[in-house]
């Protein structure tokens, strides 16, 4: 099949899933037209049947706010007909599922019938989407999509909750990609940032609030009081200052490492023993997920999605959101000598539910159905 992908090419987890997608479909053959605005940091290399598309948005004197959706809009328009596209994928609702439909209603006027697929990701539903000034544009996109799905069931049920949808949603999870690059852990690297004997805990997201890079903060001073430990820091965000004064405050400066944004995070997991997730609201938590499949050991806030993931116990520990006492409490256990090596493992295994091979044909199947219904 020809597919469309459109997706946010930065760092956020739709975009990381929408462009592993892409790049597993086109490895099946398939040929995949990335459009969007500017490279996905995930696509990488050259390689067979994947092509880009870039959205060039006019700065005409004009416009105080930039018209993203229309261009967008009329570059779907132009790939559909000139790539003769079967179907198009957009991840994240806003405002790819708009511009979707734009395209679509072009297209129908020029006699070109093309399905479009909205896969929900979360802020989308549960923060941005919420906001009264988006509501009635997600409920009919969603609502006019060809199929629409969510990447957990608590997201599923966050749509169904928050908008007037009654139609059907496929719960098809995120996914782990196998690792194509040889293992590069080396005790020299750790070594580098832990001394013998301290222990390595990793956070990694785009430091928004949602994140409550905070809570990481006050979790690892108490984790420190008890085991020696250092606290690496992946990504950037507006909450990073706020991370670097609580660093100051609690005298932390030399335990905690801020890396900015990396590409290729798997590398960092490597060396860590513990990934801490204390989000407000997660619909899935990929970053939790891609530390388990390196056997990294989760501890998580309970909320939306991440219990479908983490699981109490075995992979990590759950706790209520804010509740950091509980968090430190969890890791500290884990983190013992007796108790972590079995985590480890676990936390692997766990995330062998989520593998591409189980995943990719849940997408396909989608495609399937609407391209040869179309
Ligand atoms: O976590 C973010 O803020 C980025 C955001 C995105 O849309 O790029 O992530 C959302 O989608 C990811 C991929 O499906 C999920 O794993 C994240 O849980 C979800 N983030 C939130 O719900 C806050």
């Amino acid at each position: 099949m020809k597919i469309g992908m459109v997706l946010y090419p930065t760092f956020g987890g739709s975009g990381v899933v929408g462009t592993e997608l892409g790049k597993a479909l086109a490895l099946k053959g398939h040929e995949i037209h990335f459009i969007t605005y500017s490279q996905p940091v995930r696509l990488g290399s050259f390689r067979e049947n994947i092509f880009y598309h870039e959205v060039v948005v006019s700065d005409y004197p004009l416009f105080e706010f930039q018209p993203y959706e229309t261009e967008l809009a009329s570059k779907m328009v132009d790939v559909v007909r000139f790539e003769k596209l079967d179907i198009l994928h957009v991840h994240y609702a806003i405002p790819h599922a708009s511009a979707a439909f734009m395209a679509k209603q072009i297209l129908k006027s020029q006699g070109i019938n093309i399905p479009f697929v909205t896969t929900l990701h979360g802020t989308d539903i549960t923060l941005v989407g919420r906001d009264p000034s988006f509501e009635p544009v997600i409920t009919f996109c969603i609502n006019e999509s060809d199929a629409v799905t969510a990447v957990s069931e608590s997201l599923k049920a966050a749509t169904y909750e928050h908008f007037n949808v009654k139609r059907n949603i496929h719960v098809i999870s995120n996914f782990v990609v196998p690792e194509t690059e040889k293992s590069v852990f080396s005790e020299h690297m750790r070594l580098k940032y832990a001394s013998d004997g301290e222990r390595i805990v990793c956070h990694i997201s785009n430091f928004r609030k949602v994140k409550r890079v905070d809570d990481v903060v006050r979790v690892f001073a108490l984790l420190n009081k008890a085991i020696p430990s250092k606290l690496i820091l992946v990504g950037d965000g507006p909450e990073r200052y706020l991370c670097e004064r609580l660093c100051r405050e609690f005298n932390l400066c030399d335990k905690v490492i801020f890396l900015g944004k990396v590409r290729d995070t798997t590398h960092v997991l490597e060396i860590a023993d513990v990934f801490l997730l204390p989000s407000e609201t997660e619909s899935f938590g990929l970053a939790a997920l891609e530390a388990m499949a390196v056997g990294v050991p989760v501890i998580s806030s309970n909320t939306g999605g991440i219990p479908e993931v983490n699981i109490h116990g075995f992979s990590g520990y759950l706790s209520n959101v804010g509740d950091v006492e509980d968090m430190a409490k969890n890791m500290i256990h884990l983190l013992h000598s007796d108790n972590l090596p079995t985590f480890k493992i676990n936390a692997k295994e766990r995330s062998k539910e989520f593998s591409l091979e189980k995943i990719l044909p849940l997408y396909e199947e989608i495609y399937r159905n609407l391209v040869l219904n179309n």
